[in-house]
C-alpha cells in the first residue's frame, strides 16, 4: 500500500495563474513522494483517452478546448493511500462545493476551470499514469523520511 501511485495534473488555468509551486508544496508537505514530473501541451488524442468516459457529455468539447488552451504540469505521486487522500486534498469537482482547505476550494470558483486533476481510483491511476508517462520517466528512489511518515 505504501507504493500506491496517483496522477495529479495542474491544468492550463493553474499553470497560467502560477499555482504550480503551491500545488506541489501541498503534496510534498503532506508526506507523499514525487516520482514523475513534466510539462507539456497535451495532444488532443491523449486527452480523449484520458477523458474517455466523458466523451458523450455536453461539456466535453469545452473541456478539450480548455485542456488544450495551454501547457499542463503532470505529476505522479506515491505513498500510502495516495489516491484517496489526493482526492480529498483536491476537493469536489465543482469548486462551488469544494471545502476551503482543498486545492479547488482555495483556488477556484467554476467547474469548467477547476485547476487540477487527480485520479479517482487505484485502477484509474494506473491507467492514467501509463497514458501520460513512459516507464523511464518514473523515478525509482528512496525518500529518506519514508519510515518516518509511514509504518
Ligand atoms: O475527476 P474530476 O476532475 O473531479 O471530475 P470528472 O467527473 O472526472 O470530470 C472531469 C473534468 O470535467 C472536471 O474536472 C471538470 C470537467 N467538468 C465540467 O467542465 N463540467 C461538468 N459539469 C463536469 C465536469
Ligand atoms: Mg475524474
Amino acid at each position: 500500500a505504501g507504493r500506491e501511485r496517483t496522477l495529479i495534473a495542474v491544468k492550463p488555468d493553474g499553470v497560467q495563474r502560477r499555482l504550480v509551486g503551491q500545488i506541489i508544496q501541498r503534496f510534498e508537505q503532506r508526506g507523499f513522494k514525487l516520482v514523475g514530473l513534466k510539462m507539456l501541451k497535451a495532444p488532443e488524442d491523449l486527452l480523449s483517452q484520458h477523458y474517455h468516459n466523458l466523451q458523450k457529455k455536453s461539456f466535453y468539447p469545452y473541456l478539450l478546448c480548455y485542456m488544450t488552451s495551454g501547457p499542463v504540469v503532470v505529476m505522479v505521486w506515491e505513498g500510502f493511500n495516495v489516491v484517496q487522500t489526493s482526492r480529498m486534498m483536491v476537493g469536489s469537482t465543482n469548486p462551488a462545493e469544494a471545502q476551503p482547505g482543498t486545492v479547488r476550494g482555495d483556488f477556484s470558483i467554476h467547474v469548467s476551470r477547476n485547476v487540477v486533476h487527480a485520479s479517482d481510483s487505484v485502477a484509474g491511476a494506473e491507467r492514467e499514469i501509463q497514458l501520460w508517462f513512459n516507464g523511464r520517466e518514473l523515478i525509482d528512489w528512496d525518500c529518506c523520511d519514508h519510515n518516518i511518515v509511514c509504518e
